[in-house]
């Protein structure tokens, strides 16, 4: 399936997936966050310098959306205001803006944060929320943002603790087609969406792979697929080591992904994520 997305005034062509290289400002991201503080003393604050070096590195290395997030949604997390959350991720997506031509993503749920980022200058929504709050579904669709629509069950602060599905693949997939309906319905035309599963978020070690294997049936949706796997606890688990050396299992997993039909590639390692959409794209044209 040859996609095209349309987010803000930009034209993503998806004929060959891309990679979206992570950049959390929150404090207790458990990959990379806390790297980006400045000043401990004043409680948590963005460095943006060192946050926008980093987002040079992404865009060198291959990246073609700079995901920004800066409310914490790791298992366990508590939700944080929007004033923190604007303060965290706005700075950071207006000197990306002004520094670099790459497509910005912002991770949130907030309208709040929605509206501001937007004015900002993000392209696309990346909701974990699937533009729940009425406000949020209205504020995308009135803008010209793509929004990337994923399944969670429960909340963050608890979704590890009790989940249920029936038949994960099915339950997910109709949770993705009807979101996706609602979407339309507030006038988000099919050139804006994108659906993700939700690796990680309310669900079993098992669910997270069967999710993974099934991945191709999700294709039937007509959408860009975007896949969240990078560092998450279903490598971890698996491979027994600690995030900062999930990469190798994290590539496995992406290039199965990959086989699978996603489109687009979420990951704090961009450079190691970019050779294996080229390798994948090699081994398809073969
Ligand atoms: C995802 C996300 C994901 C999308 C996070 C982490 C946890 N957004 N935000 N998909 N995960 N769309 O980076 O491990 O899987 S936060």
């Amino acid at each position: 399936m040859n996609f095209s997305l349309t987010a803000g005034g930009r034209r993503i062509d998806l004929s060959t997936p891309l990679c979206m290289g992570v950049i959390n400002t929150t404090p207790d991201s458990f990959s990379d966050g806390a790297e980006l503080a400045c000043s401990a003393e004043k409680g948590f604050v963005v460095d943006i310098d060192k946050a926008l070096r980093r987002a040079e590195l992404f865009v060198e290395q291959g990246a073609s959306i700079i995901d920004i997030g800066g409310e914490s949604t790791r298992p366990g997390a508590i939700r944080v205001s929007s004033e923190e959350e604007i303060n965290r991720v706005v700075p950071l997506v207006e000197a990306v803006k002004r520094r670099l031509d790459v497509c910005i993503s912002v991770d949130t749920s907030s309208a709040k944060v929605i509206k501001e980022a937007i004015n900002a200058g993000a392209e696309i929504i990346n909701d974990i929320r699937a533009l729940s709050s009425p406000e949020a579904l209205g504020l995308v669709a009135e803008s010209q943002a793509a929004v990337c629509v994923m399944h969670m069950q429960g909340q963050p602060h608890t979704m590890q603790h009790n989940f249920q599905y029936s038949d994960v693949v099915q339950d997910v997939y109709s949770f993705l087609q009807s979101k996706v309906a609602v979407c339309k319905c507030a006038g988000i035309r099919s050139d804006r969406l994108i659906v993700d599963v939700g690796f990680g978020f309310g669900k079993s070690l098992q669910n997270n792979y069967q999710l993974l294997k099934e991945l191709a049936y999700f294709r039937s949706l007509n959408l860009p697929i975007l896949v969240g796997i990078s560092r998450k606890s279903m490598i971890g688990e698996v491979v027994k080591r600690p995030t900062q050396k999930r990469v190798p299992g994290s590539i496995a997993a992406t290039v199965l992904a990959l086989e699978n039909g996603a489109n687009i590639v979420r990951t704090h390692d961009v450079a190691a994520t970019v050779d294996a959409i080229r390798v994948h794209s090699a081994y398809s044209q073969g």
